[in-house]
Protein backbone atom coordinates (compact mmCIF):
# COMPACT_ATOMS: atom_id res chain seq x y z
CA UNK A 1 0.00 0.00 0.00
CA UNK A 2 1.52 3.50 -1.05
CA UNK A 3 0.83 6.67 1.15
CA UNK A 4 1.43 9.63 -0.38
CA UNK A 5 1.08 12.37 2.62
CA UNK A 6 -0.57 15.31 1.66
CA UNK A 7 -0.40 18.40 4.30
CA UNK A 8 1.82 20.57 2.67
CA UNK A 9 -0.92 21.47 0.51
CA UNK A 10 -1.45 25.48 0.61
CA UNK A 11 -5.62 25.16 0.55
CA UNK A 12 -4.32 24.80 3.99
CA UNK A 13 -4.47 27.87 5.92
CA UNK A 14 -1.22 26.99 7.92
CA UNK A 15 0.76 25.95 5.12
CA UNK A 16 -0.24 29.04 2.89
CA UNK A 17 1.26 31.68 5.78
CA UNK A 18 4.39 29.07 5.90
CA UNK A 19 5.05 29.21 2.42
CA UNK A 20 4.31 33.36 2.34
CA UNK A 21 6.85 33.44 4.89
CA UNK A 22 9.14 31.12 3.60
CA UNK A 23 9.16 29.17 6.90
CA UNK A 24 11.17 26.42 6.64
CA UNK A 25 10.80 25.00 10.22
CA UNK A 26 7.34 24.42 9.49
CA UNK A 27 7.70 22.61 6.23
CA UNK A 28 9.99 20.61 7.33
CA UNK A 29 8.17 19.55 10.66
CA UNK A 30 5.41 18.46 8.51
CA UNK A 31 7.63 16.57 6.51
CA UNK A 32 9.61 14.82 8.79
CA UNK A 33 6.37 13.92 10.41
CA UNK A 34 4.55 12.70 7.50
CA UNK A 35 7.45 10.70 6.47
CA UNK A 36 8.03 9.20 10.09
CA UNK A 37 4.12 8.73 9.85
CA UNK A 38 4.58 6.04 6.81
CA UNK A 39 4.24 8.51 4.42
CA UNK A 40 5.83 6.69 1.61
CA UNK A 41 5.38 10.12 -1.22
CA UNK A 42 5.07 13.60 0.08
CA UNK A 43 2.76 15.65 -1.79
CA UNK A 44 4.13 19.61 -2.16
CA UNK A 45 1.23 21.98 -3.86
CA UNK A 46 1.73 25.51 -3.84
CA UNK A 47 -1.10 26.92 -5.80
CA UNK A 48 -1.65 29.78 -3.94
CA UNK A 49 1.57 31.93 -4.76
CA UNK A 50 -0.40 33.38 -7.25
CA UNK A 51 2.22 34.74 -9.97
CA UNK A 52 5.35 32.98 -8.26
CA UNK A 53 4.13 29.43 -8.21
CA UNK A 54 6.74 28.04 -10.49
CA UNK A 55 9.88 29.96 -7.76
CA UNK A 56 8.17 28.61 -4.90
CA UNK A 57 7.63 25.29 -6.06
CA UNK A 58 11.73 24.87 -6.47
CA UNK A 59 12.05 26.31 -2.94
CA UNK A 60 9.53 24.02 -1.65
CA UNK A 61 10.73 20.83 -3.04
CA UNK A 62 14.71 21.80 -1.95
CA UNK A 63 13.48 22.41 1.41
CA UNK A 64 11.24 19.38 1.89
CA UNK A 65 14.30 17.46 0.18
CA UNK A 66 16.81 18.57 2.79
CA UNK A 67 14.87 16.76 5.45
CA UNK A 68 13.52 13.70 4.52
CA UNK A 69 14.70 10.75 1.84
CA UNK A 70 11.20 9.73 0.32
CA UNK A 71 10.46 11.11 -2.88
CA UNK A 72 7.74 13.70 -3.36
CA UNK A 73 4.23 14.64 -5.49
CA UNK A 74 4.85 17.77 -7.41
CA UNK A 75 1.32 18.90 -7.63
CA UNK A 76 -0.02 21.80 -9.77
CA UNK A 77 -2.74 22.84 -12.07
CA UNK A 78 0.83 24.92 -13.52
CA UNK A 79 2.65 22.76 -16.15
CA UNK A 80 5.15 25.32 -15.28
CA UNK A 81 5.58 24.52 -11.85
CA UNK A 82 5.54 20.99 -12.44
CA UNK A 83 8.72 21.58 -14.34
CA UNK A 84 10.62 23.60 -11.96
CA UNK A 85 9.11 21.39 -9.54
CA UNK A 86 11.22 18.38 -11.21
CA UNK A 87 14.14 19.85 -12.45
CA UNK A 88 14.90 20.64 -8.70
CA UNK A 89 13.58 17.16 -7.14
CA UNK A 90 16.21 14.49 -6.85
CA UNK A 91 15.19 11.14 -7.37
CA UNK A 92 11.97 9.50 -8.95
CA UNK A 93 9.01 12.04 -8.46
CA UNK A 94 5.28 11.19 -9.12
CA UNK A 95 3.16 13.93 -10.90
CA UNK A 96 0.11 15.27 -9.61
CA UNK A 97 -1.63 15.09 -12.51
CA UNK A 98 -2.13 14.56 -16.21
CA UNK A 99 -5.15 14.41 -18.12
CA UNK A 100 -6.74 13.30 -21.24
CA UNK A 101 -7.49 17.24 -22.10
CA UNK A 102 -5.93 17.76 -24.95
CA UNK A 103 -3.76 20.56 -23.82
CA UNK A 104 -3.26 19.18 -20.53
CA UNK A 105 -1.59 16.12 -22.20
CA UNK A 106 0.35 17.78 -24.18
CA UNK A 107 2.06 20.10 -21.68
CA UNK A 108 2.55 17.44 -18.86
CA UNK A 109 3.51 14.48 -21.14
CA UNK A 110 7.22 15.57 -22.13
CA UNK A 111 7.61 16.23 -18.46
CA UNK A 112 6.88 12.30 -17.59
CA UNK A 113 8.95 11.23 -20.42
CA UNK A 114 11.98 13.51 -19.23
CA UNK A 115 11.95 12.70 -15.96
CA UNK A 116 11.25 9.21 -15.93
CA UNK A 117 8.11 10.40 -13.52
CA UNK A 118 5.67 8.11 -12.07
CA UNK A 119 2.45 9.72 -12.90
CA UNK A 120 -1.36 10.07 -11.39
CA UNK A 121 -3.44 10.28 -14.31
CA UNK A 122 -6.62 11.63 -13.88
CA UNK A 123 -9.98 9.86 -15.45
CA UNK A 124 -11.11 13.15 -16.88
CA UNK A 125 -10.94 15.00 -20.83
CA UNK A 126 -12.14 17.51 -22.46
CA UNK A 127 -15.55 16.45 -21.63
CA UNK A 128 -15.31 17.13 -18.22
CA UNK A 129 -15.51 15.47 -15.15
CA UNK A 130 -16.40 11.41 -15.33
CA UNK A 131 -20.40 11.17 -14.86
CA UNK A 132 -20.16 7.32 -14.16
CA UNK A 133 -17.84 4.04 -14.55
CA UNK A 134 -18.31 3.56 -18.40
CA UNK A 135 -16.71 7.55 -18.43
CA UNK A 136 -13.94 6.55 -16.65
CA UNK A 137 -13.06 3.51 -18.27
CA UNK A 138 -13.31 4.91 -21.56
CA UNK A 139 -10.75 8.27 -20.25
CA UNK A 140 -8.60 5.30 -18.68
CA UNK A 141 -8.41 3.90 -21.94
CA UNK A 142 -6.74 6.75 -24.04
CA UNK A 143 -4.57 7.78 -20.82
CA UNK A 144 -3.45 3.76 -20.08
CA UNK A 145 -2.63 3.45 -24.04
CA UNK A 146 -1.72 6.95 -24.54
CA UNK A 147 1.10 6.50 -21.39
CA UNK A 148 2.46 3.06 -22.44
CA UNK A 149 2.63 4.36 -25.77
CA UNK A 150 5.09 6.60 -24.80
CA UNK A 151 7.55 4.44 -23.10
CA UNK A 152 5.85 4.99 -19.59
CA UNK A 153 6.21 1.99 -17.41
CA UNK A 154 2.85 0.62 -16.35
CA UNK A 155 4.06 0.14 -12.90
CA UNK A 156 4.73 4.37 -12.82
CA UNK A 157 0.67 5.12 -13.47
CA UNK A 158 -1.07 5.94 -10.90
CA UNK A 159 -5.03 6.32 -12.46
CA UNK A 160 -7.88 8.63 -10.27
CA UNK A 161 -11.21 7.61 -10.83
CA UNK A 162 -11.73 10.69 -9.41
CA UNK A 163 -14.00 10.98 -5.89
CA UNK A 164 -17.30 13.48 -5.93
CA UNK A 165 -19.00 14.01 -2.42
CA UNK A 166 -21.59 12.06 -1.10
CA UNK A 167 -23.28 14.48 0.19
CA UNK A 168 -24.36 15.82 -3.29
CA UNK A 169 -25.13 11.90 -4.62
CA UNK A 170 -26.30 9.73 -2.40
CA UNK A 171 -24.54 7.10 -5.20
CA UNK A 172 -21.13 8.52 -5.62
CA UNK A 173 -19.65 6.11 -2.97
CA UNK A 174 -20.93 3.69 -4.67
CA UNK A 175 -19.92 4.62 -8.69
CA UNK A 176 -16.52 5.36 -7.14
CA UNK A 177 -15.70 1.96 -5.96
CA UNK A 178 -16.96 -0.02 -8.91
CA UNK A 179 -14.29 2.21 -10.91
CA UNK A 180 -11.75 0.81 -8.93
CA UNK A 181 -12.87 -2.51 -9.59
CA UNK A 182 -13.29 -1.88 -13.10
CA UNK A 183 -10.17 0.07 -13.45
CA UNK A 184 -7.78 -2.93 -11.71
CA UNK A 185 -9.71 -5.87 -13.92
CA UNK A 186 -9.01 -3.91 -17.14
CA UNK A 187 -5.66 -2.92 -16.16
CA UNK A 188 -4.49 -5.18 -13.41
CA UNK A 189 -0.79 -3.70 -13.61
CA UNK A 190 -1.33 -0.45 -13.41
CA UNK A 191 -2.16 1.12 -9.78
CA UNK A 192 -5.07 3.23 -8.58
CA UNK A 193 -4.99 6.06 -6.12
CA UNK A 194 -7.32 8.63 -5.12
CA UNK A 195 -7.43 11.45 -2.28
CA UNK A 196 -9.81 10.78 0.48
CA UNK A 197 -11.27 13.54 1.61
CA UNK A 198 -13.61 14.87 -1.51
CA UNK A 199 -15.69 12.03 -0.79
CA UNK A 200 -16.49 13.50 2.94
CA UNK A 201 -17.33 17.12 1.68
CA UNK A 202 -19.99 19.15 3.19
CA UNK A 203 -20.49 15.79 5.78
CA UNK A 204 -20.06 15.93 9.36
CA UNK A 205 -17.65 13.76 11.16
CA UNK A 206 -15.89 13.91 7.78
CA UNK A 207 -12.54 11.75 9.19
CA UNK A 208 -15.14 8.63 9.50
CA UNK A 209 -16.22 8.26 6.23
CA UNK A 210 -12.81 9.09 5.01
CA UNK A 211 -11.50 5.94 6.77
CA UNK A 212 -14.54 3.92 6.04
CA UNK A 213 -14.07 4.49 2.09
CA UNK A 214 -10.18 3.82 2.24
CA UNK A 215 -10.87 0.85 3.39
CA UNK A 216 -13.99 -0.18 0.84
CA UNK A 217 -11.57 1.39 -2.10
CA UNK A 218 -8.61 -0.98 -0.20
CA UNK A 219 -10.56 -4.25 -0.64
CA UNK A 220 -11.74 -2.94 -4.71
CA UNK A 221 -8.70 -3.20 -5.27
CA UNK A 222 -6.72 0.40 -4.79
CA UNK A 223 -3.36 0.35 -3.71
CA UNK A 224 -2.23 3.87 -2.98
CA UNK A 225 -3.97 6.80 -1.00
CA UNK A 226 -3.49 10.48 -0.84
CA UNK A 227 -3.95 11.40 2.92
CA UNK A 228 -3.38 12.52 6.21
CA UNK A 229 -0.75 10.10 7.83
CA UNK A 230 -0.83 11.72 10.94
CA UNK A 231 -4.54 10.43 11.22
CA UNK A 232 -3.44 7.66 13.62
CA UNK A 233 -6.70 5.78 13.18
CA UNK A 234 -6.94 6.21 9.35
CA UNK A 235 -3.37 4.78 9.71
CA UNK A 236 -4.19 1.87 11.86
CA UNK A 237 -7.24 1.42 9.79
CA UNK A 238 -4.54 0.90 6.67
CA UNK A 239 -2.28 -1.59 7.95
CA UNK A 240 -4.85 -3.38 9.22
CA UNK A 241 -7.15 -3.74 6.06
CA UNK A 242 -3.94 -4.32 4.03
CA UNK A 243 -2.82 -7.09 5.95
CA UNK A 244 -6.74 -8.53 6.05
CA UNK A 245 -6.65 -7.92 2.16
CA UNK A 246 -4.03 -11.05 2.23
CA UNK A 247 -0.98 -7.81 1.07
CA UNK A 248 1.34 -7.76 3.90
CA UNK A 249 3.46 -10.95 4.22
CA UNK A 250 3.61 -12.30 7.83
CA UNK A 251 2.01 -9.62 9.07
CA UNK A 252 5.49 -7.50 8.78
CA UNK A 253 4.20 -3.88 8.38
CA UNK A 254 1.36 -4.18 10.54
CA UNK A 255 3.41 -5.40 13.43
CA UNK A 256 6.60 -3.53 12.91
CA UNK A 257 3.99 -0.14 12.81
CA UNK A 258 2.54 -1.55 16.10
CA UNK A 259 5.73 -2.16 17.93
CA UNK A 260 6.89 1.62 16.67
CA UNK A 261 4.01 3.16 17.98
CA UNK A 262 2.57 4.33 14.50
CA UNK A 263 -0.98 2.61 14.94
CA UNK A 264 -3.18 2.27 18.43
CA UNK A 265 -6.16 0.56 18.92
N1 LIG B 1 -6.48 13.32 -6.25
C1 LIG B 1 -5.31 13.84 -6.63
N2 LIG B 1 -4.76 14.91 -6.01
C2 LIG B 1 -5.41 15.49 -4.99
C3 LIG B 1 -6.62 14.99 -4.53
C4 LIG B 1 -7.18 13.87 -5.20
N3 LIG B 1 -4.85 16.60 -4.38
C5 LIG B 1 -5.65 17.38 -3.46
C6 LIG B 1 -6.54 16.50 -2.62
N4 LIG B 1 -7.27 15.58 -3.45
C7 LIG B 1 -5.71 15.75 -1.61
N5 LIG B 1 -5.00 16.67 -0.78
C8 LIG B 1 -5.56 17.30 0.33
C9 LIG B 1 -4.77 18.17 1.04
C10 LIG B 1 -5.23 18.76 2.21
C11 LIG B 1 -6.52 18.51 2.62
C12 LIG B 1 -7.31 17.64 1.92
C13 LIG B 1 -6.83 17.03 0.77
C14 LIG B 1 -6.99 19.15 3.88
N6 LIG B 1 -8.28 19.51 3.94
C15 LIG B 1 -8.89 20.07 5.12
C16 LIG B 1 -10.06 19.18 5.52
O1 LIG B 1 -10.36 18.25 4.77
O2 LIG B 1 -10.57 19.37 6.58
C17 LIG B 1 -9.42 21.47 4.87
C18 LIG B 1 -8.31 22.45 4.57
C19 LIG B 1 -7.74 23.10 5.83
O3 LIG B 1 -7.23 22.39 6.72
O4 LIG B 1 -7.75 24.34 5.88
O5 LIG B 1 -6.26 19.33 4.82
O6 LIG B 1 -8.27 13.35 -4.86
N7 LIG B 1 -4.66 13.27 -7.65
Amino acid sequence: MLVVGELINSSRKAVAQAIANRNKAYIQDLARKQAAAGAAIIDVNCGTSIGEEEKVMAWLVDTVQEVVDVPLCIDSPSAEALATGLAAHKGQAMINSITAEKERWAEVLPLVKEYKAKVIALCMDDGGMPESVADRLRVADKLVSGLVAAGVPADDIYLDPLIKPLGVNSQYGVEALESVAALKEKYPEVHSICGLSNVSYGLPERRLLNRAFMVMCLTRGMDAFILDPLDIQLMGLLRAATALAGQDEFCLEYIAAARAGKIKA
